[in-house]
């Protein structure tokens, strides 16, 4: 089945979120926890997705039918020494972000030691590739049918932001959504990636 992909292209200010995350890392860690962005950006995700549930669905082989999901189930990309694997944050939205990050290192620990069940990959209902780690300015996720869509993450850089008047270092987070355009038309996608954008900028976001 071919998709007919668009892929949209943003960059979220995750300097303050940075800030945060840098001060709870520590008390992350003696609870067992690394505290990465990826956490924050799962969180963020599910929450546009709640507020944008169209892109919360997905399309039936024929493309005759969309079913919106109740749920929110957030698959994570794990680079195995078997290849990629997606295994999958039930109800992302109803889970804080210390919750989140251990079910990723428990997810990516499980992937790599090849013991990750059926069950942990079934069920998602959108998908996010993280490359940040690794280090890429922008990439084009491909859509895990019948997914509608998927969030790439690229490497965090410090950038001049031009704010009221004047340059300033700001830490900028290059994020691409991919879609299925049978589904999703761009104003709709750009609306959802937005959304996503403004969760990171500012997180007092995720608690309304
Ligand atoms: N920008 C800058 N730094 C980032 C970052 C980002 N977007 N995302 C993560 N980092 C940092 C982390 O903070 C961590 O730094 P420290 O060790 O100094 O704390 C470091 O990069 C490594 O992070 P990580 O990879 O261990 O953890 P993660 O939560 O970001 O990702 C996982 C977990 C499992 C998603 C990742 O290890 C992985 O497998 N990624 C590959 C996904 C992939 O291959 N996708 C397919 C692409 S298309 O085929």
């Amino acid at each position: 089945m071919k998709i007919p992909h668009i892929t949209l292209f943003d960059d979220a200010d995750i300097t303050d979120m940075d800030t945060f995350r840098k001060a709870n890392k520590q008390v992350a860690l003696d609870q067992g926890v690394k505290l990465t962005p990826l956490a924050f950006i799962v969180k963020a995700v599910a929450k546009a997705l709640s507020d944008v549930s169209r892109v919360n669905s997905s399309l039936s082989a024929d493309g005759e039918s969309l079913v919106i999901k109740k749920y929110i189930n957030i698959g994570v990309a794990v680079d195995t020494p078997a290849g990629l694997m997606v295994p999958v944050i039930k109800d992302a939205d109803k889970k804080g972000v210390y919750q989140i990050a251990k079910d990723i290192i428990d997810f990516a620990t499980r992937a790599r030691e090849g013991k990750l069940t059926g069950k942990d990959m079934k069920g998602g209902t959108f998908t996010i590739s993280s490359l940040g780690g690794l280090g890429t300015t922008a990439f084009t996720p491909i859509v895990n049918m019948p997914e509608v869509a998927i969030l790439g993450v690229s490497k965090s850089a410090n950038k001049p932001v031009y704010i009221d008047g004047e340059f300033v270092p700001r830490l900028m987070l290059p994020l691409s959504l991919s879609l299925d355009h049978r589904v999703i038309d761009g104003d709709l996608g750009a609306k959802f990636l937005s959304s996503i954008v403004a969760n990171l900028t500012d997180l007092k976001r995720l608690i309304l």
